[in-house]
């Protein structure tokens, strides 16, 4: 290598790190058209662990002011500082692209929302766009049992790459290479890891796999009004998917996430055990992990009760 060219790449190097440190997601646009670039699995992890700071698992206030600041200058041909973009301007811009990608309009920037927004490599992309959300939690613990398939309580990197496989079998793509393969595993594990101890408990699998609605998020589950018989019914017909009249296994199980869901931010396998343990251990009687409609009453009122105690 000559001296000159030698000095050239460095010159390139050297810019190319500027820019970096001024604006991260530069690094990621044609230098020419500015377009962005389609991104690996890896450099999405990137942009996704650049702009969500604290790792939370949102982008949100100064990290989204942040973000777009540096998404939008960084599409300018002249090199404009993200500090170039004013804070009136910020505003409409922030304005117009919740608009358009804060899907359900929380006011943050989730992983999956984000994935809407970049390009990316198709076959990766898909894992966020499959049929999704879930009918509900009942469906959600079906797959959680399938998928711990030793039954650790957790879903460990190589039952995360059963399950991404499978997605992608689903989505009709077959010529994913196993290399291929262990890197989406590798970035899955690495965005949805928030505890990073290697392995996703139950919270973190449900980021993963959202479902439509937790039904007792409803207004009449925080106490707001009395529960009617009506509402008791409609609740129990959500669980009892198989309409057998009894809440069971996954079921229950589902009914339990959503419960803890309510209290619980980060919650496994042994929360969901122990919380299952002391809800029935008033009302069932000996049964085997069932609930009956009775059962649901007891547990429903005692819950109604509780929250109209709360402040
Ligand atoms: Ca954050
Ligand atoms: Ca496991
Ligand atoms: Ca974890
Ligand atoms: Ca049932």
């Amino acid at each position: 290598m000559s001296v000159d060219s030698y000095s050239e790449e460095a010159k390139a190097l050297k810019k190319l790190n500027l820019e970096k440190a001024t604006n991260f997601m530069r690094q990621y646009r044609d230098p020419d058209s500015r377009e962005l670039k389609k991104l690996s699995a890896h450099q999405f992890m990137e942009v996704w662990s650049h702009y969500d700071k604290d790792s939370n698992g949102y982008i949100e206030g100064t990290e989204l002011d942040g973000f777009l600041r540096e998404f939008v200058s960084s599409a300018n041909v002249q090199d404009v500082s993200p500090e170039a973009v004013s804070d009136a301007m910020l505003e409409e811009l922030k304005a117009c692209f919740m608009e358009a990608y804060d899907d359900n309009q929380d006011g943050k920037i989730d992983i999956r929302e984000l994935a809407q927004l970049l390009p990316m490599e198709e076959n990766f992309l898909l894992l966020f766009r499959f049929d999704n959300p879930l009918e509900s939690s009942v469906e959600f613990m079906k797959i959680w049992r399938e998928y711990d398939m030793d039954g650790s309580g957790y879903i460990e990197a190589d039952e995360l790459k059963n399950f991404l496989r499978d997605l992608l079998k689903e989505a009709k793509i077959n010529d994913v290479s196993e290399d291929k393969l262990i890197e989406y595993t590798d970035t899955m594990l690495q965005v949805f890891d928030a505890n990073k101890d290697g392995r996703l408990q139950l919270s973190e699998m449900a980021k993963l796999l959202p479902v439509k609605e937790n039904f007792l998020t409803r207004q009449i589950f925080k106490g707001a009004t009395k529960l009617t018989k009506e509402d008791i019914e409609k609740v129990f017909a959500l669980y009892d998917r198989d309409n057998n009249g009894t809440i069971e296994n996954e079921e229950l199980r589902g009914f339990l996430k959503d419960l803890l869901e309510l209290v619980k931010k980060d919650y496994d396998a042994q929360d969901l055990e122990e919380f299952e343990d002391t809800l029935l251990r008033g009302v069932e009687r000996d049964r085997g992990g069932k609930i009956n409609k009775k059962e649901l009453t007891m547990i429903l009122l005692a819950l109604a009760k509780k929250s109209n105690e709360e402040p």
